[in-house]
């Protein structure tokens, strides 16, 4: 079918294409168009020079030379403004993910007190694991018994007044010591995020260069605490991810079937989801009401989270929300927290499908509220399950329409499973960097954003990056985009450059390795640690770099901070809102160099951006001698 131009424009992916025209035919209102009708942006807001922090505003710089004022009422610069600015989006994302982690911590911590409604320690091997970090005693003792006492040190990581987190000491030492001697090294997540909200309130910090680096402190109790929590502790509850294949794309709803879709970002919901929506007591009903199964599918990051345990297939990522719903095929889509669209309730009135929110913590217009508690998980999920099963008698066939686009895909590389596809060690990987078969390895994440043409940020700059040889690690949105378009399969090793296909050929691996969810960036960390002791370098000698092309959310602001302040080069393809502070601007994207050993670029085209990353390898490379 042909599409306009204005459809053509928002998205490169064809599934997305057909139901934009879909919801354009229907008079269903979507993200783009919500975008176009914003236009023209703010320029105060896209500059980062307005504040609202207290009542005295609200005030806003100029960014003209001559005209207009130069200061806030209280006196602030738009650096002041700027940096206090950006601390508070670091402040967000960092608490986002932290509360995530938070709440992993508390669903190990009843489940080890026999509290927990169905949950179950699934990986005792990284149980006893953690454990050992902590000093906590494993042996002669149930794995019950461990759990309580890891939970709850991982508990007191939050609150705690004194450092330092225990999975910083996961970074090489010089990495550490660079941390301490800037005063970067965190103490409690919470106590970080609540200082940056001290500091930022009227008459506190204001000095651009202390704010920043107490911004770059709370994001490396994000990275190296909050997330690193919520991943690892998931992998204890609920399995370390392994190779698994599955489809991903809007194509995976099924005409014939209930679907469900789970969106946001937790897995404790998710999981039980897709235990219930296997309970006999369920497909007995899916049937009564003329379903020939349930088809759970994911959304976001809560989609990689189900994904990499249990192959559920990715029904899209963040901007196709509102898209899987105009498909008219969905009963139920259940969200918990972060990213997702408050528009939703709107569009799920235009068919019979229900939104069910779950957490206590995120209530949304026109949707359903069926709270979700820890203790009673089985239990609830399976009522969410039957509300979604007994709607499925009121979808109208006539509005049905699934594009029929999906791309099969390979996830699931946790790092014990990259090791594991190396044969038990990282040697091969260290071999192949160091002969030049890889040149590099790039980290590239992150959400969609009206701002860019949907996946194309994603897609371009990662066979831009396999093409000159640069093996790639994804998770998130641009996780779903990879896998939407064929690249997380080993066959996708043919678009490679020559030394990157034969190490993929060789090891029978996607050339794009899929790494899991917004909060498993920490798993990249872990991996470039290992990598850096394995060569006795810091992390920011290493060949590697980081992206995120289309990223929207705070918590990518925060964790563009933190894999900065790790010593790794992040280009960012949307524009942050800091050019309205030179000094701000200056030292994010030059002056951190001398400082974490990193820094920022900003570049929208992904085929520049990548270069930027090749070219920033190319130099490491060249100052390790390889
Ligand atoms: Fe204006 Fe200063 Fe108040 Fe911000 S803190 S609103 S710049 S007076
Ligand atoms: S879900 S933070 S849109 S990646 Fe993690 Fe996607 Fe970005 Fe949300």
């Amino acid at each position: 079918m042909a599409y306009s131009e204005k459809i053509l424009s928002r998205s490169i992916d064809p599934a997305t294409h057909e139901m934009l025209a879909r919801a354009e035919e229907l008079g269903i209102e979507t993200a783009w168009d919500r975008y176009e009708a914003m236009l023209p942006q703010c320029g105060f807001g896209e500059l980062g020079v307005c504040c609202r922090n207290c009542n005295m505003g609200p005030c806003r710089i100029s960014p003209f030379e001559e005209e207009g004022p130069k200061k806030g009422i209280c006196g602030a610069t738009a650096d002041i403004i700027v940096a206090r600015n950006l601390l508070r989006m670091i402040a967000a994302g960092a608490a986002a993910h932290s509360d995530h982690g938070r709440d992993i911590a508390h669903t190990l911590l009843l489940t080890a007190e026999g509290k927990g409604g169905g949950y179950e320690i699934k990986d005792e091997a990284k149980l006893k694991a953690l454990a050992a970090e902590y000093g906590i005693e494993t042996e002669g003792r149930s794995k019950e018994q461990i759990a309580l006492d890891l939970a709850r040190a991982i508990y007191a990581e939050f609150g705690k007044q004194e450092g330092p987190i225990q999975f910083t000491r996961r970074a090489p030492q010089k990495r550490v010591a660079r941390w301490q001697s800037l005063g970067i090294d965190p103490r409690g997540i919470d106590r970080e995020i609540v200082e940056i909200m001290h500091r930022t309130h009227i008459g506190v910090d204001n000095d651009p260069v202390n704010l920043i680096l107490q911004g770059l402190k709370a994001s490396i109790a994000d990275g190296w605490g909050g997330s690193m929590i919520a991943t690892e502790l998931s992998d204890v509850l609920f399995g370390t991810p392994k190779p698994i294949k599955s489809e991903a794309n809007l194509g995976v709803l099924k005409e014939d079937q209930v679907n469900i879709i789970v969106h946001g970002h937790e897995p404790t919901l998710s999981e039980m989801i897709v235990a219930a929506a296997q309970d006999p007591e369920m497909l007995a009903l899916a049937k009564k009401y003329g379903a020939k199964g349930i088809n759970v599918t994911g959304m976001c990051c809560t989609g990689n989270e189900v994904l990499m345990r249990h192959g559920i297939p990715p029904a899209g990522n963040f901007l196709q929300q509102e898209l899987a719903i105009t498909t008219g095929a969905v009963e139920a889509m259940i969200v918990d927290v972060q990213c997702i669209m408050p528009a939703l309730g709107t569009v799920a009135g235009c068919f019979h499908t229900k939104l069910i929110s779950t957490s206590p913590k995120a209530k949304f217009p026109g949707a359903t509220h069926i709270e979700f508690h820890e203790e009673r998980a089985y239990e609830i999920a399976k009522e969410i399950v039957r509300t979604a099963v007994e709607n499925y008698r009121f979808r109208k066939p006539g509005q049905v329409r699934i594009p029929k686009e999906k791309s099969e895909c390979m996830v699931g590389f946790s790092v014990e499973a990259i090791v594991s596809a190396l044969g038990g060690t990282l040697n091969p990987l260290l071999e192949a960097v160091k002969s030049g078969a890889i040149k590099g390895i790039a980290g590239v994440v992150g959400c969609n954003n009206p701002k860019i043409q949907h996946d194309y940020g994603h897609i371009n700059m990662l066979k831009e990056l396999i093409k000159q040889d640069v093996l790639v690690v994804t998770t998130g949105c641009n996780a779903i985009a990879a896998a939407k378009a064929g690249l997380l399969l080993p066959e996708a090793a043919d678009l490679a450059g020559e030394g990157l296909k034969g190490v993929c050929k060789a090891l029978g691996i996607p050339p794009v390795l899929h790494m899991g969810s917004c909060v498993d960036i920490s798993r990249i960390l872990v991996a470039c640690s290992a990598i850096a002791n394995a060569l006795g370098v810091d992390i920011s000698d290493l060949p590697v770099a980081g992206a995120a092309p289309e990223w929207m959310s705070e918590k990518a602001v925060s964790i563009g901070a933190y894999v900065v302040s790790s010593g790794i080069f992040t280009v960012l393809g949307t524009v942050p809102p800091v050019l309205g502070g030179p000094e701000v601007t200056k030292l994010l994207t030059e002056g951190a160099e001398g400082v974490v050993g990193a820094k920022f670029a900003v570049e929208p085209d992904p085929f520049k951006a990548a270069q930027l990353m090749v070219d920033h390898i190319m130099e490491k490379r060249a100052a390790l001698g390889i």
